[in-house]
């Protein structure tokens, strides 16, 4: 374990020096908030990802592994971060490939980690995540289509909006929702009560941004890029901290 966290905490700080490197191409100037918003969100990244990484050992055993998923999806996150500020600061353009590569990552990690959420306390069924990642992928290609102007954007939101309304069909009707209220164990209710709101809540942020980017007439990259940014920073940190929370309550945990 000891040989996991130093192998994991050496890559994000590799990461990092690549990025410095690359910041030699373009500063970030003093009133480009669109700017600044991509550097909290990538240092917060990177601060959730160390933290996680090292917490995941004063867990009870069956969250670990969620523990770990949450770090991983930090650490990709800050690596796209890197990047993603770098278009911004020099192209002044939406980094909308790096984006979507971000998401399409770490948004079926945040499903793995309902369903590991939910198979820390009893057998999940793993029909529960596929079912999750397929409402996941039509989220994600509907919403890059539009963007990218393979398709019209109203229609690419409108794909988009049917694979987050699956998820969330999944979520509150289907079977991981039963399992969650069926287990009895206080720890886990709370965790998928939270998780349930995160998905409900906190990623309604993202077609908010969407319609400020692209259906209030032209195309705004500011509005875009700080309302992804802001959900990001909530959805991928807060749903971390919400786990790990969780995880502390449960009874018989490590000292
Ligand atoms: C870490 C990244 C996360 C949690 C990203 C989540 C992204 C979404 C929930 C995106 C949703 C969209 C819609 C519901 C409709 C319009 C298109 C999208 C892709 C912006």
């Amino acid at each position: 374990m000891k040989k996991l966290k130093l192998f994991a905490l050496t890559a994000v700080a590799l990461m990092g020096v690549t990025g410095v490197a690359n910041a030699e191409t373009a500063m970030l100037a003093q009133d480009d908030f669109v700017g600044i918003s991509f550097w909290l969100v990538s240092m917060a990244c990177l601060a959730a990802t160390v933290f996680f990484f090292l917490e995941r050992s004063s867990v009870p055993a069956g969250w670990r592994v969620s523990m770990t998923v949450a770090g991983l999806v930090t650490g990709i996150a800050f690596v796209h971060y890197m990047y993603m500020r770098d278009v911004w600061i020099t192209t002044g353009d939406s980094p909308t490939v790096y984006r979507y590569i971000d998401w399409l990552i770490t948004v079926p990690l945040l499903m793995l980690e309902f369903y590991f959420v939910l198979s820390a306390v009893n057998k999940a069924d793993s029909g529960i995540f596929w079912r999750l990642m397929l409402g996941t992928l039509v989220m994600l290609v509907g919403g890059y289509l539009g963007e990218a102007g393979y398709i019209n954007a109203t229609l690419g939101f409108i794909i988009g909006m049917a694979g987050w309304v699956y998820i969330l069909y999944e979520v509150f009707s289907g079977e991981a929702g039963k399992r969650a209220a069926k287990s009895g164990n206080k720890a886990l209710v709370t965790a998928f009560g939270a998780m349930r709101m995160i998905v409900t809540v906190g990623w309604a942020i993202y077609p908010l941004g969407y319609i400020f980017g692209y259906l209030t007439g032209g195309v705004d990259a500011s509005s875009l890029n700080v309302i992804y940014n802001a959900a990001d920073f909530l959805n991928k940190i807060a749903f971390g901290l919400i786990i790990w929370a969780a995880a502390m309550q449960q009874p018989g945990r490590a000292k």
